[in-house]
Formats: structure tokens, C-alpha cells, sequence
């Protein structure tokens, strides 16, 4: 019998059809959509993806927060590193997403739905900012079960490190625990991403109940705050609130945790905590480009994640992880959605 393959990194998401459009502020207004957020869709949003396929700037991309993040590592690490567990539907988005993937060196183990559709997300472009929408779908009825599968246990229990989108806090909070208790019993790494406003505010006990696993936890400025709304944390410094987070309960006590949190054009906030006693605040400057250079920033966060995984991933340093990570965030804005310059460049 051969051996299971081992990928060092394996994520975990909701793996998403992009629907990538322009609009402008009066469409974002008409659906009360902000315009540097994520949503699940509401009944009131349907006709966005109809509207968004008759749009003449749509593109049909590859997307799925942490998925986009799973390319992103592979992009940078050698062949075969990277796996990507999530739930897709029997239909032509799952096969574009899947030879996505291929091209990109990541290895799909997609549960698939016999009879719900691939998941979408209206990935709503207006200047600079995008707007995203999600219609689940098949995304949605991810199970923990599907992981305990011995195929598929084999590829957890070959792994390193984890990496599970915020956004699946929505769909299998039990297959998250399974990941991130495995990864504490056996001192491997687990990292999370905030992933949206949203998600503290509404599903906290999923996410406060992950906490404890957290080794890194990625987050932007705006899901920061959120976080510090809903945990009465009573102050909007994201530095503050990075302390805070770092410093909670951890299961593992043989690694620091390291929360990291991007602010956009400003500079990256890392604090690593060892214990409550033992906290280390660092900021490090981003790649800036020439707005003009700027083609969307759908996915910007995703390739940073990816970025940082894949240094994470090789042993390098936290700057060295937050560099990779600003290296590949400012190479992705440059492409079409959450996307990667091909000939490959390398860092
Ligand atoms: C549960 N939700 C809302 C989501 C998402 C999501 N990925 C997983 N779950 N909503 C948007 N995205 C993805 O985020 C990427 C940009 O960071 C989009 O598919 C887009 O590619």
C-alpha cells in the first residue's frame, strides 16, 4: 500500500464561483451593500447574481476566501504542498473550480453534493473597493464526517499546518474543532483569518469556541473592530485589540499565538503572546504600488494570507511571513481577482 500524500499545508473553506463585475455606489446603495464588505445573501440580494451574469464586465473567477489563500501558498511553495477541503456542488463550477486549482498546485478534496449547486459570490467592483455576496449553496453542507474519512484523515494527520476561513465558521464549526483540536494534541500549527465583519458579530460562539486553538490568527482593521465590539472590549485600537486577542486562553502552550492585523495602505500590526506576561507588539511597513497599477483588490487578503502560509509554512521568520505575505498581496491586486501573475514571479 502506498503512502498518503502529504501536502504540509491543509486549508479549510467555502469553495465559491466569483461573479466579478463593475458597479457603481447608486447599485451598492440600491442593496444596501457597503462597499468594502462581505455578506451572506439575503432574499432581497437574489437578483444580484442574474444581474451580475448580464453584466458585460463580468468575469467568472475562481474565489472562496481561503481557497484564494490555498492558490496563493501554492504559488509560492514547491509542487504538491497544498490541500483544500470544501463542499461544491456536481456541475460545471465545481470542474472550473477544480482545474482552477489544479493549475495552481493545489489539491481539491471537494465533498460533493449530489443535487445543490456550486456556491457563488457576487464579487461587486466599484474603484477601489469591492463588495462580495455569497450564495453558499453547496458550500454550505460541508461536514465534519467528510474529514474523518480515512482518505482524508490520512492528509490531516500528514499535515503541519492548518488554515481555515472565517467564513466556514458559518458552515461546520464541529469540522474547524476537529482541525484545530488535532493541531493542538499533536503541536502542529493552526491559523484562522477573521474574515469579515460579520462574522464576530454574528457567529461569536463558533468563533470564541476556535479561539483557543488559534497559533496565528489573520484579520483586517474593520474586522478587528467588530471583534472588539462584540467582545465589550471598549477601545477601537486595533493595536489594543490585537493585544487582547493574543493574549486569551490557548490549548497548546507550546507556541506563542501571533495575531496579525492588516489596515489596508498602513502598516501591519503583529503581537505574539506567550502567556498573558510575555507580549510583543510590531508593525511592519507594506509593499506599496501606484494606485494606478491597482486593477481590483478582490482576494488582496486572501494572497496575503497565502503569502504569509506559505513562509509559515517553510519555517521562515514572522517579518519574513508578513513580507511574503505584502509581497503576494500587492502582486494579486495587480491581476484580475484573487489571482496570481503568470509567467510565475518569485519573491
Ligand atoms: C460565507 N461567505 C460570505 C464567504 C465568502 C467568501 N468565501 C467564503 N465564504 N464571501 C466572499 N468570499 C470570497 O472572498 C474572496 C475575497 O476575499 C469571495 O469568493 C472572494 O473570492
Amino acid at each position: 500500500m502506498s503512502a498518503a500524500p502529504a501536502y504540509p499545508l491543509v486549508c479549510l473553506g467555502n469553495p465559491l464561483l466569483d461573479l466579478q463585475c463593475d458597479v457603481d455606489a447608486e447599485y451598492l446603495a440600491k442593496y444596501d451593500l457597503k462597499d468594502n464588505d462581505a455578506i451572506l445573501v439575503e432574499d432581497k440580494h437574489m437578483p444580484i447574481f442574474a444581474e451580475a451574469m448580464a453584466n458585460p464586465t463580468v468575469k467568472l473567477l475562481a474565489g472562496g476566501a481561503a481557497q484564494n489563500a490555498a492558490r496563493g501558498a501554492a504559488y509560492v511553495l514547491p509542487e504538491n504542498s497544498v490541500a483544500y477541503f470544501g463542499s461544491v456542488g456536481k456541475d460545471n463550477y465545481a470542474e472550473a473550480l477544480r482545474s482552477e486549482n489544479t493549475n495552481a498546485g493545489v489539491t481539491s478534496l471537494y465533498q460533493v453534493q449530489e443535487d445543490v449547486a456550486t456556491g457563488k459570490c457576487a464579487a461587486l467592483i466599484s474603484g477601489h473597493e469591492r463588495s462580495l455576496v455569497t450564495d453558499l449553496a453547496a458550500a454550505n453542507h460541508f461536514k465534519a464526517e467528510f474529514l474523518q474519512k480515512p482518505e482524508n484523515w490520512a492528509v490531516v494527520e500528514a499535515a503541519k499546518v492548518f488554515y481555515v476561513g472565517g467564513f466556514h465558521l458559518t458552515v461546520s464549526p464541529p469540522a474547524i474543532q476537529l482541525l484545530a483540536e488535532h493541531a493542538a494534541a499533536t503541536n502542529k500549527i493552526f491559523s484562522m483569518n477573521l474574515s469579515a465583519p460579520f462574522l464576530p458579530q454574528f457567529f461569536k460562539e463558533p468563533l470564541d469556541a476556535a479561539a483557543p486553538y488559534w497559533d496565528y490568527l489573520i484579520g483586517n482593521e474593520s474586522e478587528a473592530l467588530a471583534y472588539a465590539e462584540s467582545h465589550g472590549l471598549d477601545t477601537t485600537d486595533v493595536t489594543e485589540i490585537a493585544k487582547a486577542i493574543a493574549v486569551l486562553p490557548k490549548v497548546n502552550s507550546a507556541r506563542p499565538r501571533t495575531v496579525i492585523i492588516t489596515q489596508g495602505t498602513l502598516e501591519t500590526i503583529a503581537v505574539t503572546a506567550n502567556g498573558s506576561d510575555d507580549v510583543k507588539v510590531e508593525t511592519f511597513p507594506i509593499k506599496l504600488i501606484q494606485s494606478s497599477e491597482i486593477v481590483d483588490t478582490n482576494g488582496a487578503g486572501d494572497a496575503f494570507a497565502g503569502g504569509f502560509l506559505s513562509a509559515i509554512v517553510e519555517g521562515k521568520s514572522l517579518s519574513e511571513a508578513i513580507d511574503v505575505g505584502s509581497w503576494l498581496a500587492a502582486k494579486s491586486i495587480q491581476c484580475v481577482g484573487p489571482s496570481f501573475p503568470q509567467p510565475k514571479v518569485s519573491y
